[in-house]
């Protein structure tokens, strides 16, 4: 699905206005800082096109923001999202895999919206989503109780969440939008009634921890990509609070009987084995959620780096 497999779209996004605890921001830096571009430059070998900056769209944030619907921040994230997508976009229509560094899940919004459109435009396909996440980032503003807009991608990429105002999220068009037939959850253990009751009456696919255990990793993913079908284009969302706290402690919202770094790693080298993957998302490393002296942020920031580096084919013998 790329003309370019050999190329890399790079996305470096330091926004955390979709939640509320700062230092998701800063990831990005941390992430290239320890050299994950340097890797996949030198020892994966990719050509990376992008422009070499962490944008922090401070230029976009409106000096009043507030609520709308009971989302948070929902100016700000509407406006940021809208650009990420113009720029997942450029490089997807170009045929190049995208690499989107974030930022909080809300990004989500962006990167999904602008390949969805360009696979659409340059393909013909539809794409589909492998999300990957302890949450299932489903809440509607209506079903969600705290009002961060990172709870709620899902249902505006889906179009079960809706808004004709362009000044919240009616940018988003037919085009940017994904179906739930070609949604997969990977991971779940902290998952809200109202969004059980949407998985459900969507019969949307969902592999939660609980599947995990019973079945292994190993036919999970089998059954995930099963799903999808072979020779769907595939955007892969890595939320790194999927995995157990004890790999990635650093992140907003950590909860507890979550992935092994291993089993993280592995659901990205099947990923990659498809030969479809059209677009990586890594967010929620949030570096500043770390007690002082302790290794958590540098810990987390590594376990972030090898699940990117894995979805791109590290481990390819
Ligand atoms: N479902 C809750 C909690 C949450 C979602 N995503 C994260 N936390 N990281 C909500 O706020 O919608
Ligand atoms: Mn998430
Ligand atoms: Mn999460």
């Amino acid at each position: 699905f790329l003309s370019h497999p050999e190329e890399l779209g790079i996305v470096a996004v330091g926004f955390s206005g979709g939640q509320c605890k700062p230092g998701v921001d800063a990831a990005p830096s941390a992430l290239i800082e320890s050299g994950l571009l340097t890797q996949l430059r030198e020892e994966l070998g990719y050509k990376l096109h992008g422009d070499d900056t962490v944008h922090l769209y401070t230029d976009l944030v409106p000096a009043s923001d507030p609520p709308f619907r009971n989302m948070k921040n929902p100016r700000a994230v509407s406006l940021v999202t809208k650009r990420i997508a113009e720029q997942t976009y450029a490089h997807a229509k170009e045929g190049r895999l995208v690499l989107t560094l974030g930022g909080d899940h809300s990004i989500a919004i962006g990167t999904i919206g602008g390949t969805a459109k360009a696979i659409r435009e340059r393909l013909g396909r539809d794409i589909a989503v492998i999300w990957v996440d302890a949450h299932a980032d489903i809440n509607t503003p209506e079903t969600s109780g705290s009002g961060n807009i990172h709870g709620m991608p899902v249902s505006f990429l889906t179009g079960l969440a809706r808004e004709e105002n362009e000044e919240f999220f009616g940018w988003l068009k037919e085009d940017n939008l994904i179906s739930t037939k070609k949604l997969v959850y990977i991971g779940l253990r902290d998952v809200d009634a109202g969004e059980k009751r949407i998985l459900r009456e969507h019969g949307i696919k969902a592999f939660s921890m609980f599947d995990i255990d019973r079945h292994g990793i190993g036919r999970v993913m089998e059954m995930a990509l099963g799903h999808i079908g072979n020779d769907t284009p595939i955007h892969l969302s890595f939320d790194v609070d999927a995995l157990d706290p004890m790999w990635a402690p650093s992140t907003g919202t950590p909860v507890r009987g979550g992935l092994t770094l291993r089993e993280g790693d592995y659901i990205c080298e099947c990923v990659h084995e498809t030969g479809s993957l059209v677009a990586v998302d890594l967010v929620e490393v949030n570096p500043s959620l770390a007690s002082p002296n302790d290794l958590g942020a540098h810990e987390t920031v590594r376990a972030g780096c090898s699940i990117v580096r894995c979805a791109l084919g590290e481990s390819l013998l």
